[in-house]
């Protein structure tokens, strides 16, 4: 759905849901209104483009992303930063002044950058590092700007900073320590003094900078350093207002949690991740029927989600036990899972190849970035992994943004293990196969009856679908065939306005009968009687004791069906399961086979 945006959807539902409660004030008692949990919708799914260049993500806005529908791009952090020794990616999160000139490109670099994604209906959010500046220590930054120890002249001196006075060195010990937490030394990072007015007015002129290019959000790195006050204070000085995502690494027995700073905007919810790692890699996927709150996670239209992110895909920001793009597969169906389920505002990951937790992004020797866009064209899957373009990953999107005006779970199925499905209303319908066995199965839904495309396999572009697709019949049940680690996904945006193209397929069996009764072909579908025998389509027995005849069926549809022999309306069924047939997009099929006593 290019150019489907719900860009201040939250605000709007906000005050809608203010006037409800004010409006009914003086009539009676607060009714609380039930569509409050449905339309936290968020705006509806961005991507964060992990150490890409400037000119690369222009270009990416426009070829695929503004086209696909996603809402906005997380970037690297934009300004100067120090230069370490084999160029590690996290050498961007240490800040040597607000230069906008960086390993990703140049100021003016970056700002075209913003106007063309925005053209195109993209935004940039913009990783702000505002908690610290470098490693305490000496050094030329990416712009050439000189620095030592708390001192970075013409910005910050010595008392722009904390100096907390633990453990020897300042540096964070105890996370158990609230004090420690925010006013020492994260790794050693010079620690900004957000308490001082000084210091909140530099940062925010540095936001403000940001913002008069047009960019749109910002995430707020390690924002569990900084008091939630002094965020709001810095906030305070910042024009107009933009999207708000606060870094903030929730763990057991910590005293600092993530709900505290949701006075100041959203919060990444890393309990999101690790527990969809628990559950892909070693659990069960039937576990997830009340993924999210239940699980004592932020409120849905708080949260940040994400499978991994650029720390955890590597071992760092506390690791634990993500999916990542090494997995293959499985990412794709974690992905898949967090598009369609209706929780937070999700983030898609996009990777460079890494083979250690050091290694930036793909360079050359003196540690300038390669470009993603060779002569136009974009060279994914290689040592950039562009996950957000893995087709179920990037046919998702889509999904989500239509169905997000029906944000709740309906028609939830699972068969106990690692198999599932769930609907969202008319909106869309999602089965997911973990395990090693083909599902084979007829799901109610809530679709309305038609044909769909299935956008984990196929491509639905200016109304053709370019591989399979699926029938809703008039019951909304859809009979699907879906291979181990696979998944099937439906939704009213990829709706096909004609019925399908029909191919013709011939039954032959090979079943003996006596006199007076014949055999006959009865399936899932109208073409075959819908499973009613008086509605079978009989076979001819011209070539006995073979039973033949040619139906027209759906192309690219799986069909389930099986013989019977009748004899008036005494009926015989052949054994066991349901025969299952995934029929050809064009041409015919002939199927010989055998009657099962
Ligand atoms: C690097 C070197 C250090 C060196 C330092 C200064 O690795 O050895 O001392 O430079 O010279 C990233 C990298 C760091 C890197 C840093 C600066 O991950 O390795 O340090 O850049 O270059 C905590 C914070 C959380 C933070 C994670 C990483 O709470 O905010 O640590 N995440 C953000 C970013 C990171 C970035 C920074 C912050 C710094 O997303 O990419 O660091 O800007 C428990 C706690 C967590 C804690 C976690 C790890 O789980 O609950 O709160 O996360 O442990 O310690």
């Amino acid at each position: 759905m290019p150019g489907t945006r719900f860009p201040s959807l939250r605000r709007l539902v906000l005050v809608v849901a203010l006037l409800m409660v004010v409006s009914s004030l003086p009539f009676g008692p607060v009714h609380h209104s039930t569509a409050r949990a449905q339309t936290s919708s968020p705006r509806t799914v961005f991507v964060h483009l992990f150490e890409w260049k400037w000119t690369d993500i222009a270009q990416e806005c426009e070829n695929f992303l503004g086209p696909r529908g996603f809402a906005a791009v997380q970037v690297s952090p934009p300004q100067e930063h120090a230069i370490v020794a084999g160029y590690p990616w996290w050498q961007r999160y240490q800040p040597v002044s607000y230069q906008l000139t960086s390993r990703s490109g140049t100021r003016a670099e970056f700002a075209n950058m913003v106007a063309r994604c925005k053209a195109v209906g993209v935004d940039i959010y913009v990783d702000a590092v505002i908690n610290h500046m470098t490693g305490v220590g000496s050094g030329v930054g990416s712009a050439g700007s000189t620095y030592s120890p708390y001192n970075y002249p013409g910005i910050y001196q010595y008392q722009d900073f904390h100096h907390c006075g633990r453990n020897g060195n300042d540096d964070i010990q105890n996370y158990g320590d609230r004090y420690e937490v925010q006013n020492c030394e994260l790794v050693n990072l010079a620690d900004l003094d957000t308490g001082s007015s000084y210091v909140r007015d530099r940062l925010a002129a540095y936001l403000n900078d940001l913002i008069s290019l047009g960019v749109a959000g910002f995430r707020i790195d390690a924002a569990k350093h900084i008091a939630a006050g002094d965020i709001a204070a810095i906030l305070s000085r910042v024009n107009g207002s933009p999207y708000i995502y606060q870094e903030v690494i929730g763990a057991a027995g910590e005293p600092i949690t993530p709900w505290e700073y949701t006075n100041n905007g959203d919060v990444t919810e890393f309990k999101y991740s690790n527990e969809i790692g628990r559950v892909f890699l070693n659990g069960k996927l039937a576990w997830l029927s009340q993924f999210g709150e239940a699980w004592g996670m932020l409120p849905s239209d708080k949260a940040i989600v994400f499978v991994d992110n650029h720390d955890n895909q590597r071992g760092h920001g506390g690791g634990g036990t993500v999916v990542t793009y090494k997995n293959g597969v499985l990412y794709d169906l974690a992905n898949v899972f967090m598009l369609a389920w209706p929780y937070g505002y999700p983030q898609v990951m996009s990777s460079y190849e890494f083979s250690n937790d050091f290694q930036g992004p793909p360079s050359d020797a003196n540690g300038n970035t390669r470009s993603v866009y060779v002569n136009g064209q974009p060279n994914c899957f290689g040592e950039w992994k562009c996950e957000h373009r893995w087709r179920p990953i990037a046919n998702m999107v889509a999904f989500r943004n239509a169905t997000a005006s029906t944000f709740s779970v309906s028609d939830w199925w699972s068969n106990g293990n690692n198999q599932i499905a769930f609907g969202r209303g008319d909106k869309g319908f999602v089965v997911i196969n973990r395990e090693d066995t083909t599902l084979n199965r007829t799901f109610q839904t809530s679709m309305a009856p038609g044909v769909y495309c299935n956008v984990i396999v196929a491509d639905f572009t200016n109304g053709t679908c370019s591989g399979q697709t699926v029938t809703v019949d008039s019951n909304r049940r859809i009979t699907v065939s879906i291979p181990p680690f696979s998944a099937l996904a439906i939704h009213v945006g990829a709706k096909l306005s004609t019925q399908p193209a029909t191919v013709a397929v011939t039954f032959n069996v090979n079943a003996t009968t006596y006199w007076g009764q014949n055999v006959f072909v009865v399936g899932n579908i109208p073409q075959l009687g819908n499973w009613n025998p008086a509605q079978a389509v009989p076979l001819s027995a011209a070539t006995y004791p073979v039973w033949s005849g040619t139906v027209n069926l759906p192309a690219n549809t799986t069909i389930e069906y099986k013989y019977i022999k009748r004899d008036g309306s005494n009926v015989v069924w052949e054994c066991c399961n349901n025969r299952v047939i995934t029929t050809p997009g064009s041409g015919s099929m002939t199927l010989n086979e055998t009657w099962r006593p």
